[in-house]
């Protein structure tokens, strides 16, 4: 499958000009969606690539041409991810407000939801979403465990801006939780998205069989636990000022289970609730897992390549606490590679599947190679 490399490799979505933030907010970014790319078609992607106005031309003229000779990439290219992801932000916000409503004891509901409502990319709800509507599911069964996702990805963030932690001052472009309501009430807040993020599975989803549901509680219980993200934080922070003592292979392991674990159990709860069979979640899973180290391969990159503004949280922090990262490891250049190479794989994953359905997931891998933030 060529699509990624014959989209924009990620070296140049992270630092053409023409995908700078600046162009990015003027031209796109909209007002409750924090997903946005700079293009809405493959077709203007590959258009943007060439400097001069002849080349664009060129480029356009062959990007339809071989659009027309591949399947999946013209409905990749037909898919307006924009409005795509505008709708599902909004959709995704409002049901968060709606499952968390203000509630006594308001100390610890307010600095739930001050942290759930931020803003964020909600890209793990809009995967859990994606992949139940690819397997033929109803979007409608796959939304508590789209927003399980988010309450339990802010609960990591609200536990890893934490003093004992990474110590972070600012996340989301707003002071960190426990910055506005102190460290213990943080700590809480963080423990009851925890728990509130399995009793809103069970609770909300409706017109699933039981044993799905279960399935979909056992996938994030793992996600989450010390064979998931907890995992992944331990290694993470024992690994700390051992500098170059820390290989490939250790980051690689702090990388897959502290942030890809998530967003596989995303994609494929999203799946469970739509009726996947073992083949649909095997090939999921590994779409899930390639978009999920390159997720977090990029975030390295982004680290040291991007400025606090546009990340919303402390760029450069890896660099300043000499912590290992792919950029550290492998070079600047190799790891845009990577990532490449990952968002390549997630592309094959999905080869059988009908890329009109596909174009979703196939949308949102192509969104984590050129995130900005
Ligand atoms: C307490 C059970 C339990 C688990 C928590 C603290 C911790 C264990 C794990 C840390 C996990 C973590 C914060 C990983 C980083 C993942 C990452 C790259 C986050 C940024 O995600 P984005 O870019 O953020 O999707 P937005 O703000 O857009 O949602």
């Amino acid at each position: 499958m060529q699509i990624g490399m014959r989209l924009r490799p990620a070296s140049e979505n992270l630092h053409s000009p023409a995908c700078s933030l600046g162009s990015l907010e003027k031209q796109q970014r909209l007002p409750s969606s924090n997903i946005c790319l700079k293009q809405s078609t493959v077709a203007s992607r590959a258009c943007t690539q060439h400097r001069s106005k002849r080349s664009r031309c060129q480029a356009q003229v062959h990007a339809a041409a071989d659009l027309a000779e591949k399947p999946a990439e013209a409905s990749l290219a037909d898919f307006d991810f924009e409005k795509y992801s505008y709708q599902r932000s909004k959709m995704i916000n409002q049901a968060l407000d709606k499952a968390l409503p203000m509630a006594y004891p308001p100390d610890v509901v307010e600095s739930m939801r001050y942290s759930l409502l931020a803003g964020g990319k909600r890209i793990r709800p809009a995967l859990c979403l994606a992949a139940c509507e690819l397997v033929g599911g109803d979007l409608e069964k796959a939304i508590p465990s789209a927003c399980a996702m988010e309450m339990l990805h802010t609960m990591s963030l609200i536990h890893d801006d934490l003093p004992s932690m990474d110590n972070d001052d600012m996340r989301r472009n707003k002071p960190t939780n426990h910055k506005v309501y102190g460290e213990d009430v943080a700590i809480l807040a963080g423990d009851a998205l925890l728990a509130f993020a399995f009793e809103h599975i069970a609770r909300a989803t409706k017109n699933v069989p039981a044993e799905r549901v279960v399935q979909v509680i056992c996938e994030v219980g793992k996600a989450v636990g010390a064979e998931g993200l907890v995992g992944g934080q331990i290694v993470d922070l024992k690994s700390e000022g051992l500098g170059r003592g820390v290989g490939l292979e250790t980051l690689q392991y702090i990388h897959e289970h502290k942030t890809a674990a998530l967003l596989e159990a995303s994609v494929v709860s999203g799946a469970i609730v739509g009726g996947a069979n073992p083949q649909q979640i095997e090939d999921l899973r590994k779409y899930s897992r390639s978009i999920g180290l390159a997720f977090q391969v990029v975030d390295d990159i982004l680290d040291c390549t991007s400025t606090s503004e546009v990340l919303g949280k402390t760029a450069g922090k890896d660099l300043a606490t000499d912590k290992t990262t792919y950029p550290s490891l492998l070079g600047l250049e190799r790891s845009k590679e990577v990532a490449d190479e990952l968002i390549n794989a997630a592309h094959d994953a999905l080869a059988s599947y009908d890329p009109l359905k596909a174009a979703p997931l196939r949308a949102l891998a192509e969104f984590v190679r050129s995130r900005k933030n």
